[in-house]
């Protein structure tokens, strides 16, 4: 088996968050055709792993065997240096069946209050896999280190991004071009290696 992502084949894009979509798609600079998980009806599947890895792993087999074409996933979250990683893979989570992010956003306010943290320090992951039909998968990760602001700046990006400045910059990823998130994101980062691995 061809274990490469040959320019212009089709790539099931095993999320369900809208707001990842552009940027994967982003990332994959046009050379795929890229159809989304939702588009094929394909359910969404329970994340059952405790790591990143392990989720993006069982999310690409998942859109994969189901659809019988190559699938990539991102499993993504934001960890807190004071909450001992938290929410970390339960970013979504946190944000309850409504996916409600000023009320996740909120939550991380009031856990560092709590506690009386003083460090702000925390970093996005994402791990990326892609999997073959009934067959190899390939995953990496990427971080990008940074500290946390409150109240929430932005309305741009999505999840955590109006509470997330990056290292070096003052801005956070909800205020920042879009394009710019793109080059220095956990995503992107974790797309580099993946580049390396499989695109030819
Ligand atoms: P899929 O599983 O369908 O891809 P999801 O939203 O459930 O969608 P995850 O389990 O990977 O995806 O959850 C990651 C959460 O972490 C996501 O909902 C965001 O809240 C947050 N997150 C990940 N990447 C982010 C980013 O670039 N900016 C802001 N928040 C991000």
């Amino acid at each position: 088996m061809n274990l490469k992502l040959i320019k212009g084949m089709r790539l099931v894009l095993a999320t369900h968050n809208p707001g990842k979509v552009p940027e994967i798609e982003a990332l994959l600079g046009g050379h795929y055709s890229v159809v989304t998980a939702g588009s094929l009806n394909l359910p969404e599947p329970d994340e059952t792993e405790s790591t990143f890895v392990g989720n993006a792993l069982l999310k690409a087999r998942h859109a994969a065997d189901l659809s019988g074409e190559v699938a990539i996933a991102d499993d993504s979250g934001l960890s807190i240096a004071a909450l001992d990683g938290a929410p970390g893979i339960f970013s979504a989570r946190w944000a309850g069946p409504d996916k409600d992010f000023a009320f996740a956003m909120k939550k991380v306010e009031q856990r560092l209050e709590e506690i009386g943290a003083q460090d702000r320090s925390a970093w996005f992951t994402s791990a990326l896999a892609v999997a073959w039909p009934n067959g190899p998968a390939v995953v990496v990760e990427g971080r990008v280190d940074g500290t946390l602001t409150f109240p929430p700046r932005g309305t741009r990006g999505f999840g955590y991004d109006p509470i997330f400045i990056p290292e070096g910059h003052t801005q956070t990823f909800g205020e920042l071009d879009p394009a710019f998130k793109d080059s220095i994101s956990h995503r992107a980062r974790a797309f580099e290696k993946l580049r390396d691995a499989l695109i030819e």
